[in-house]
């Protein structure tokens, strides 16, 4: 008699064109990427879990999902704050049982400055919500995952994380660690059936530069100017596309840049001072 070892269960699983009431989690999704990411998994059928500090702004864009007809429920809290995460999270689990994607998205740079002229509260929330942030949340959801015997994690991390450019430091070291920890991830994942993805986009005109500057919005708006930057749904048909893949597949790393940067420290603007 041929005996076959039994197959893991994830590999039974039947690609499916509908996404009717799969859950997607996004941190961060009261501007930028997580918004965009978040209507366009609405759109696509997914119920849609969004998260963000501002609550008022999270109210503004429930609305703006709930016009696609799947469900969408708000999670109000700061990522760097381990309580309010296992509190929030233990909130969604009364309301869903399962969570198809985490989007590990909330980010942020605080600053720009040399290593011995940093501001070292701005190191604080860099490595705080990019870094301890997003392994809190991750630590919540990887055992629901584990559980469901199957999930997909995206963790949004940067150029800035595959190569260093000047005055980003710690902002660079945060996206580096997100580099490690998609890879660690992987691996730590494997035997559970659960996809790890990394997108790491180049500038992308969404309010990160104005949070970086602290509100300074001309010099928010000349980081963009002549490169014809990303935009945020560009990302979002990204994840999309990371996440509609057949069961066997899974991109680990992907980095995306606008046609006018080849990486963090060389763009167009680059290319024609050099060419001067
Ligand atoms: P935005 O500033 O537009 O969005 C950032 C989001 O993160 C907001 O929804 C914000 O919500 C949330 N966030 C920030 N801090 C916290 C916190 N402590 N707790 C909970 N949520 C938080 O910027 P982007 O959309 O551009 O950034 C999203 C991610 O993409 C970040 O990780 C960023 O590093 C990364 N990235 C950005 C690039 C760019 O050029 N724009 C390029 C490469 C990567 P709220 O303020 O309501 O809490
Ligand atoms: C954001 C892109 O180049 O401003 O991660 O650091 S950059």
């Amino acid at each position: 008699m041929c005996r076959t070892s039994p197959k893991p269960h994830y590999l039974y699983v039947e690609y499916t064109h509908t996404h009717m009431n799969k859950k997607i989690l996004i941190t961060g999704a009261t501007s930028g990427f997580g918004k965009a990411i978040a209507l366009r998994f609405a759109k696509e059928g997914y119920d849609v879990c969004i998260t963000g500090r501002r609550e008022e702004r999270l109210a503004v864009v429930k609305q703006e999902l709930e016009q696609h007809g799947g469900k969408v429920i708000t999670l109000a809290f700061d990522v760097r704050d381990k309580a309010q995460v296992k509190a929030a999270i233990d909130e969604l689990k009364t309301q869903v049982q399962r969570i198809d994607i985490l989007v590990n998205n909330a980010g942020l740079a605080a600053g720009m400055a040399t290593i011995d002229e940093g501001d070292t509260d701005d190191w604080d929330t860099m490595i705080d919500t990019n870094l301890k942030g997003l392994l809190y949340v991750t630590r919540q959801i990887a055992p629901m995952m584990r559980e469901q015997a199957g999930g997909h994690i995206i963790n949004i991390g940067s150029t800035a994380g595959k190569v260093v450019y000047k005055n980003g430091n710690v902002y660079c070291a945060t996206k580096f660690a997100v580099d490690a920890l998609n890879q660690a991830m992987r691996i730590d994942l494997l035997p559970y059936g659960i996809k790890v993805t990394a997108i790491h986009p180049g500038m992308a005109e969404t309010e990160f530069s104005l949070v970086r500057f602290k509100g300074d919005e001309a010099r928010a708006k000349n980081v963009y100017a002549e490169i014809n930057p990303l935009q945020a749904g560009d990302i979002a048909d990204i994840a999309w596309y990371c996440a509609s893949l057949p069961p066997h597949v899974c991109i680990n790393d992907l980095t995306v840049t606008c046609l006018t940067q080849a990486n963090s420290v060389y763009s167009i603007k680059e290319a024609e001072r050099v060419k001067k």
